[in-house]
């Protein structure tokens, strides 16, 4: 009965309501919004408990996004709308007890919108759905251990076995998550990051030598210029639009590349602000250039053609710190703006005098986000970005560098201490130091590939930590195949999510403390840390009661699956219990294995935390294979499509999977996430009005996959590209349409086939 489930997420009856799209950001309805939110889920001296400690010094950690925190001048509960959200989401009253899973069958569930799934509240307790039954039913914590240890112990090979990650996981859970899946043989960590910035990974690592951004918060007040492309600041990382508003308000320049004009672009009333709050606001971009998806790469090699002709190169940075200028300015130069006009949708006069702009500045900062990652070419593109900043010398000084912004609140800091499918040399060599792991040295799956070995049957056991793999990954269908086909599925969680109602043969849900509870051990009040987008490491310690009695720690459910496997293996000799109960000795062992790390127990005590060493940012030293800044040489590539070219966004009421509440304030959009954003024309010319219902298609390999019944919504966006919200439209993103190189499902470029639905009206759904 299980395999009846339907992956996809419920069809919407009613068509959206529909409004002009805001010209500022956050204000008086932000500050609302937070209190109805709040309210709603935590009660009145809930919201203010917890709302004052997110990220306060003494406090936890905001799980909304990856942004830094002002060192010095924080204000009284340093918080934003949306990261206000995730912490009331977190410490919602409503719970998904016994009861709940005892009256829901899992297909009942399956019908459930996401938001409805979400909204049942926290997990209390351990649960199971055995084979061909069709209710979760509790199990005591040690049996579930038993259950996991066996079915991994019966594997013919430790890679048939996969330890998925999600971005909110401590260092501290996420260094142990890594140690299990090595300590039983396996790279198999696929982790968020293959659908997120693994591209950024890819092309930092090559062109500068690092996998991660070069600039701080400081940077922001000395830029003359920054450019924000393929990023929405306004709802993903509302505390940057402080960051934008101050170096505006000291002089510098923002630009804003973007086939939307994302409203926290144009103007921001900061919510602790009487002044800004009931004025105007500040202004943040004073340039928008609204271009045609996937095209950024053509958009920076006419800025670097710009630069190279005005002459205001650094030659003296050029000169000694990279490699490969010539042949790139030799291609730069070969470059027609009527070509690039045509590719971007730009007009080539504005492009001209956007890049002028542009080359006068002294110091620059690109920030981008998923617009730019989740490309076929986005490698491509981002190496195109770092040419661009090398020909200024704008890495390793003041106001200047790259900034790939990071979404989940710890995706760096997992990274770093060893989520990883394609681990270094050097990183096995030093666990095996620290804990006497020998780990395997071939790489591991990712995302993309994790599910193609489910799929085949060859994985047979998936796991993890945090997370909705099957809503996250492209194409559901396959996906939800892939997770159906395994022998056990085990997901550490904190809310009802999809991925519980697609499970193995046995299917485990084992709900961990959040990060605003207090996470007390047979030791004491333990605390965890985290990094931020910015490479700072920081703690964070939980401070709400737990949402029930029977939760346990991340650290400790992996111990708890760790000591289980020991009985079961040969003793390794890591003492599970002992490290789950003290996260200073955790500390310890990445301390031994990570450099960085030294005097980590000690320097944490820092209340604004260390940075992590940085080596272009530090130094301008780059450890890469010729020790220099390397230009790269690529072909503008861009996916050309007689179809419409889809991007799959965020909504302002949404954290990735976990669905909030069905408005999308800032683009005028409520009551409804079915949604299709078109051009007027477009729509015209299709013949289509507002709030028609449309079917949309892609084409894979071996057919089409079509996703019925989406309301169409005229927008301000270029012609030929349309945008939907994920993880609705993730079921038409074909698995094999990936990234080059980063292998990155392409969640910002689908081609898509739009036809009016052959019933229109709605209670025909
Ligand atoms: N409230 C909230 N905060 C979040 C999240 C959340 O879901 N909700 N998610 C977190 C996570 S994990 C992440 S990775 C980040 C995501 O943060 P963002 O990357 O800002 O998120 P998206 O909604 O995917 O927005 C992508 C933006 O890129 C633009 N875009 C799309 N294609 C192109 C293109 O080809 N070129 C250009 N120039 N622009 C393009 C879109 O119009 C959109 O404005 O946010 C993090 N923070
Ligand atoms: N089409 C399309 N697909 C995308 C994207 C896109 O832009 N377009 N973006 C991609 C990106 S950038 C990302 S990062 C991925 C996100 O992929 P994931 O990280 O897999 O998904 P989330 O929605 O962030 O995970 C939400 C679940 O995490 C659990 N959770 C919440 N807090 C905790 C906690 O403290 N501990 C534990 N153990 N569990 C917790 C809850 O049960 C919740 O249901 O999605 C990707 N998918
Ligand atoms: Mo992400």
């Amino acid at each position: 009965m299980k395999k009846d489930v339907t992956p996809l997420t419920p069809l919407e009856s009613n068509a959206p309501k529909l409004s002009k799209p805001k010209n500022s950001a956050a204000g008086i309805p932000a500050v609302i919004s937070t209190a109805k939110y709040g309210l709603g889920n935590m009660g009145v001296i809930g919201s203010i408990k917890n709302l004052a400690r997110v990220n306060d010094f003494n406090g936890f950690d905001c799980p909304g996004c990856a942004w830094p925190d002002p060192d010095k001048h924080r204000s009284f509960a340093e918080f934003c709308e949306n990261g206000a959200k995730a912490v009331a989401d977190e410490g919602t009253r409503n719970r998904a007890d016994i009861n709940f899973w005892s009256q829901w069958s899992v297909s009942d569930l399956s019908k459930k919108s996401d938001h409805w799934l979400n909204s049942q509240g926290r997990i209390t307790q351990p649960m199971i759905l055995m084979p061909e039954s069709e209710y979760y039913v509790p199990i005591s914590w040690n049996e579930s251990f038993d259950i996991i240890a066996d079915n991994l112990v019966s594997l013919d090979n430790p890679d048939q076995a996969i330890f998925y990650t999600s971005g909110r996981t401590s260092n501290e859970a996420a260094f142990l998550w890594q140690l299990l899946a090595r300590r039983f043989g396996t790279n198999n960590l696929p982790d968020c990051s293959n659908m997120c910035h693994e591209s950024s990974g890819v092309a930092l690592t090559e062109s500068i030598g690092i996998g991660k951004g070069t600039v701080t918060l400081e940077d922001f007040n000395s830029a003359d210029l920054i450019i924000v492309v393929g990023q929405n600041p306004g709802t993903n990382h509302p505390r940057m639009l402080t960051a934008l508003r101050d170096a505006r308000k000291n002089g510098a320049s923002i630009i804003s590349i973007n086939p939307l004009t994302e409203t926290g672009m144009k103007r921001f009333k900061h919510p602790q602000n009487p002044i800004e709050m009931f004025g105007l606001g500040t202004s943040i971009a004073d340039k928008h250039l609204s271009i045609k998806i996937n095209s950024d790469q053509a958009l920076f090699r006419a800025f670097s053609k710009s630069i190279i002709e005005s002459g205001k190169l650094d030659n003296d940075f050029i000169q000694n710190s990279t490699y490969g200028y010539e042949d790139y300015k030799n291609l730069v130069l070969d470059t027609d703006l009527s070509e690039i006009s045509k590719i971007t949708g730009i007009n080539k006069d504005e492009i001209i005098q956007v890049s002028k702009k542009i080359s006068e500045s002294k110091s620059t900062i690109v920030c981008w986000a998923m617009g730019i990652t989740q490309h076929k070419n986005s490698v491509a593109t981002i190496q195109e970005i770092v040419n661009f900043l090398l020909l200024g010398g704008n890495i390793g000084k003041p106001g200047a560098g790259v900034c790939p912004v990071r979404g989940h609140s710890n995706v760096q800091g997992d990274r770093t201490v060893g989520i990883n499918h394609k681990p270094s040399m050097e990183f096995i060599d030093n666990l095996e130091k620290s804990t006497g792991i020998s780990s395997p040295t071939s790489h591991g799956y990712d995302s993309v590939e994790a599910v193609k070995a489910m799929e085949s049957g060859y994985a047979k056991v998936f796991l993890a930590m945090g997370g909705n793999f099957v809503s996250a990954m492209s194409d559901t269908n396959r996906t939800s195949n892939a997770l159906s086909n395994c022998d056990l599925t085990v997901h550490i969680s904190t809310k009802p999510n999809r991925s519980h109602l697609l499970s193995g043969k046995i299917g485990l849900i084992l709900p961990c403390l959040g990060r605003t509870e207090i996470d007390e051990s047979t030791v004491g009040h333990q605390f965890v840390t985290v990094e931020n987008s910015m490479g700072i490491v920081h703690s964070s310690r939980g401070t709400s009661k737990p949402a029930s009695d029977y939760l346990i720690s991340e650290p400790s459910i992996v111990s708890g699956i760790g000591g289980a496997l020991e009985t079961r293996l040969e003793r390794s000799g890591i003492a599970w219990s002992n490290l789950s109960d003290n996260y200073d000795l955790v500390r310890d062992l990445i301390e031994k294995t990570i450099p960085g790390f030294e005097n980590y127990n000690q320097r944490i005590t820092n209340k604004s935390g260390f940075y992590l060493p940085n080596p272009p940012k530090d130094s301008r030293t780059f450890k890469t294979k010729n020790s220099l800044a390397n230009f790269f040489c690529h072909d503008i590539s861009c996916i050309s499509s007689d179809q419409f070219m889809m991007m799959t966004i965020r909504s302002h009421d949404q954290y990735n999977t976990t669905i909030y509440g069905l408005d999308d304030r800032y683009r005028g959009i409520r009551n409804g996430r079915r949604v299709v954003l078109m051009n007027k024309e477009d729509m015209l010319e299709n013949g289509l009005e507002a709030s028609d219902l449309v079917d949309l298609s892609s084409d894979r390999e071996n057919g089409q996959i079509i996703s019925p019944k989406w309301f169409v919504v005229p927008y301000d966006i270029p012609s030929g590209n349309i945008a939907t919200y994920f993880p609705e439209s993730n079921v038409l993103i074909p698995l094999d349409s990936v990234a080059d190189r980063s292998n990155t499902p392409t969640s910002k470029s689908v081609p898509i086939g739009i036809k009016k639905s052959v019933t229109q009206i709605s209670s025909a759904l």
